[in-house]
């Protein structure tokens, strides 16, 4: 397993419960290393673009309407293995079915508003990463 980068974010739910540091704790207790961090409100357009892949689902309107409903946290995370690794750490994408001590199983409710985003492959990582990062937002670990 190589060193990876992933895309992480902390969903409008998350943040609304106050539990984004809980979350990126579990990231860090992993050996994640977060290389970029910041918080924004999703415009429609940042969310229908983000999630593109999807357009054609009949989730996506209600997908895009929670997206934007208020301040997420996106996240460059970094470690061996970072992609699968996040996806283990966050469990299924819905909570009812995620494994105990998973971010879902403990953080999330539903489906619809299930606490984080991960990249699902290292190609959807570089273009999710490149989505809401330049080069510069980007601060390699050295230590
Ligand atoms: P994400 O992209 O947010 O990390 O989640 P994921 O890979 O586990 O799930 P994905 O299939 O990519 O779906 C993206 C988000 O759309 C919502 N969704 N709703 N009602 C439904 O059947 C349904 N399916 C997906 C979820 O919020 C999911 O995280
Ligand atoms: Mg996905």
């Amino acid at each position: 397993m190589s060193v990876e980068r992933t895309l992480s974010i902390i969903k409008p739910d998350a943040v609304a419960k106050n539990v984004t540091g809980e979350i990126v704790g579990r990231f860090e207790k992993a050996g994640l290393k977060v290389v970029a961090m910041k918080m924004l409100h999703l415009s429609r357009e940042q969310a229908e673009g983000f999630y593109a892949e999807h357009k054609e689902r009949p989730f996506f309107g209600d997908l895009v309407a929670f997206m934007t409903s208020g301040p997420v946290i996106v996240q460059v995370l970094e470690g061996e293995g970072a992609v699968l690794k996040n996806r283990d750490l966050m469990g299924a994408t819905n909570p009812k079915e995620a494994e105990a001590g998973t971010i879902r199983a403990d953080f999330a409710e539903t489906i619809d508003e299930n606490a984080v985003h991960g990249s699902d492959s290292t190609e959807s990582a570089a273009r999710e990463v490149s989505y809401f990062f330049s080069d510069e937002e980007i601060c390699p670990r050295t230590r």
